[in-house]
């Protein structure tokens, strides 16, 4: 396998995380998405995913074809999981699966995308006058706020109960991502508590962008 990443990109960081707790070997292809312009906007990258955005990765096609090329790092640890099932990243119950879903969808769809460089750059184009750190502050400090008060409820060790799970393998990407931008996580107590639990583990330690060869 083959992983399209950025050092600094948290989508990527999930799936690093993903692939080494599974102990999954892969190459990597490093995007640098600030440089000349962006390599994710490159013809040759967009014909990998047409939304020009990191994380993507190379897997053997199916029945000998060529290889597929698999963009959003859910639908990427999702089919991991699936392919690779041991060591788990899903509990075994129902609705704690679906609880792991429901924090997972929280940071994916509720926050990441309120601080991605798309956005960013779009915002200081259309709206320079804008006071970005409100903006962050009320979509990254506001949705972490709300990940706590359902994680105070549901944690364990780790953020659904006491297994490792999708959840946590979003969370500590997006905590990294909120200090990047100046978001104070300390109100947040079982979001720290589990990130410090989930980085005493080899496969997220691995994964942390001050420990990628493309880190500047
Ligand atoms: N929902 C997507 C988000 C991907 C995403 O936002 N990627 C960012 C890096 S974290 C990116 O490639 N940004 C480049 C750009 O926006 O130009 C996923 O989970 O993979």
């Amino acid at each position: 396998m083959r992983l399209f990443t950025y050092w600094r990109s948290s989508s990527a960081y999930r799936v690093r995380i993903a692939l080494a707790f599974k102990g999954l070997s892969y190459e990597s292809a490093f995007v640098h998405l600030v440089r000349e312009g962006g390599g994710q906007h490159a013809a040759e990258f967009r014909d990998k995913n047409p939304n020009g955005q990191i994380p993507v990765l190379e897997v053997p096609g199916e029945h000998g074809e060529s290889p597929a090329f698999l963009a959003q790092s859910l639908a990427i640890i999702e089919y991991l999981e699936e392919r690779f099932p041991e060591p788990p990243l899903l509990p075994k119950d129902l609705l704690s699966r679906a609880r792991v879903r429901e924090l997972a969808e929280l940071v994916n769809s509720g926050i990441q995308p309120f601080q991605n460089l798309t956005t960013s750059k779009f915002l200081d184009e259309v709206a320079p006058q804008l006071d970005k750190q409100r903006w962050f502050e009320k979509f990254i400090a506001g949705g972490l706020l709300a990940l706590e008060e359902r994680a105070s409820r549901l944690a364990g060790r780790f953020l659904v109960a006491d297994q490792v799970s999708i959840a946590d393998v979003l969370l500590v990407p997006q905590l990294y991502a909120a200090r990047r931008v100046g978001v104070s996580c300390a109100s947040c107590a079982t979001l720290l508590r589990v990130e410090a639990e989930c980085l005493k583990l080899p496969g997220f330690a691995a994964a942390h962008p001050d420990r990628q060869p493309d880190r500047e």
